[in-house]
């Protein structure tokens, strides 16, 4: 099949997921065209098979990396949407997929105007914000309902997001949850343990995030200070963003600055989480969160909030621990009991690492290459009504 992906270039999930997307499907002999903008695209190293169009985004200059740009110029809207009319006039496409829906399900709304019944099948994937921040905006959130009502077929990355899309949005049926997947060839965990954590080193936490409010670094930082005065232990901090001068304030004024490493944005996650014991997340509202599992894949146990959809991600007890938003006591209690327990981590950690497994990406993206077929059959089949 011949087949679009418009996503965005940021570090964010969406991006990984959607640039995972394309690499497996061109892996499956599809023929593969990926529209984004200017920006750090991930796995852009990796898309040998894939045509990768780079649309200039002028509105995008100058932003943090870490930043998911929304808020494109007309200008730069129609840019890019002339770029995928081309390729549909040129050589076709069979589905236009779109990750994210602010701006790419106006944008295929746009096309659809120019197309109509022409319009290749439109899978729309909901992954976070576009949902929970963008759809309960009443500036936005009601055009972006028509306009995913208009979409042929749409899915989303947990059953939790299906269903808060479907009270969202007000949608006759919830999108299809395909959960996020994972490269195990990628994310896998080191080779060098001994079994009871990394010998003749203190424990080491990690965080991973674009340091947004909704990731709530400062309540990290808080929570990492209740489990330093309790025990030895480290904090890597990976990535960066708007929150990362307040968190730099929290430290520097407490007794434990010299115990946090600052990494800050990095193509190498994966051989950082192989040395670290455990992920600290706060998010106020996670879909999925890619970063929990890339960590179990690599044999972290994650201790996060039990936000959104990432009791799908993480078990409780086995592969890491949930707390309820706000009870950082808890979290503190859940991360210095575990980090104390070298049996009980290195349980967590073997569950960790088998249940990553069930998000391989091979796996997944036959999902939706099976959703893809299906629906491009029927779209074929439906009666055209002849006037
Ligand atoms: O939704 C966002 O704010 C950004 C988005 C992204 O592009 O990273 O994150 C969302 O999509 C990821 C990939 O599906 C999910 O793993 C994240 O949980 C989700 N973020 C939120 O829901 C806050």
């Amino acid at each position: 099949m011949h087949i679009g992906i418009m996503c965005h270039a940021s570090y964010g999930g969406s991006a990984r997921i959607a640039t995972g997307l394309a690499i497996a499907l061109a892996g499956l002999g599809h023929r593969v065209h990926i529209f984004t903008g200017t920006g750090p695209l991930a796995n852009r190293d990796r898309m040998p098979d894939v045509v990768v169009h780079t649309i200039t985004l002028d509105g995008a200059k100058g932003l943090h990396p870490a930043t998911l740009h929304t808020d494109w110029s007309a200008e730069d809207l129609q840019r890019y949407t002339d770029r995928i009319l081309q390729v549909i006039n040129t050589e076709g496409l069979d589905v236009l997929h779109f990750h994210y829906a602010i701006p790419f399900a106006f944008v295929a709304q746009s096309i659809r105007d120019v197309l109509g019944k022409t319009m290749p099948l439109v899978i729309g994937t909901l992954h976070g914000t576009d949902v929970s921040n963008f759809g309960r905006d009443p500036m936005i959130g009601p055009r972006l309902a028509q306009v995913l009502k208009s979409s042929d077929v749409l899915t989303t990355v947990s059953e939790s997001h299906a269903q808060l899309a479907t009270e969202v949005f007000g949608l006759a049926e919830p999108p299809r949850a395909i959960p996020n997947f994972i490269d195990l060839s990628k994310f896998r965990p080191s080779t060098h343990w001994d079994g009871d954590g990394r010998p003749g080193s203190r424990p080491r936490i990690a965080h991973v995030s674009n340091f947004r409010p909704v990731k709530d670094p400062q309540t990290m930082a808080r929570i990492f200070l209740a489990i330093r005065a309790r025990i030895e232990t480290e904090l890597w901090l990976i990535g960066s963003g708007e929150e990362m001068d307040a968190v730099r304030s929290i430290f520097r004024k407490s007794a434990f600055e010299d115990d946090v490493v600052y990494l800050g944005l990095r193509s190498d996650v994966a051989s950082l989480l192989r040395q670290v014991d455990l992920l600290l997340m706060t998010s106020l509202h996670e879909s999925f969160s890619l970063v929990a599992l890339e960590a179990m894949a690599c044999g972290v146990p994650v201790l996060a909030t039990r936000v959104g959809g990432v009791p799908e991600v993480v078990i409780h007890g086995s592969t890491g621990m949930l707390f309820p938003l706000g009870d950082h006591a808890l979290a503190a209690d859940m991360a210095v009991s575990l980090l104390s327990n070298p049996p009980a981590h290195r349980a967590m950690r073997q569950a960790a690492i088998q249940h990553a497994v069930k998000f391989r990406v091979e796996r997944i993206v036959r999902k939706y290459e099976a959703l893809y077929k299906r629906r491009a059959k029927a779209s074929r089949l439906e009666p055209v009504t002849i006037y």
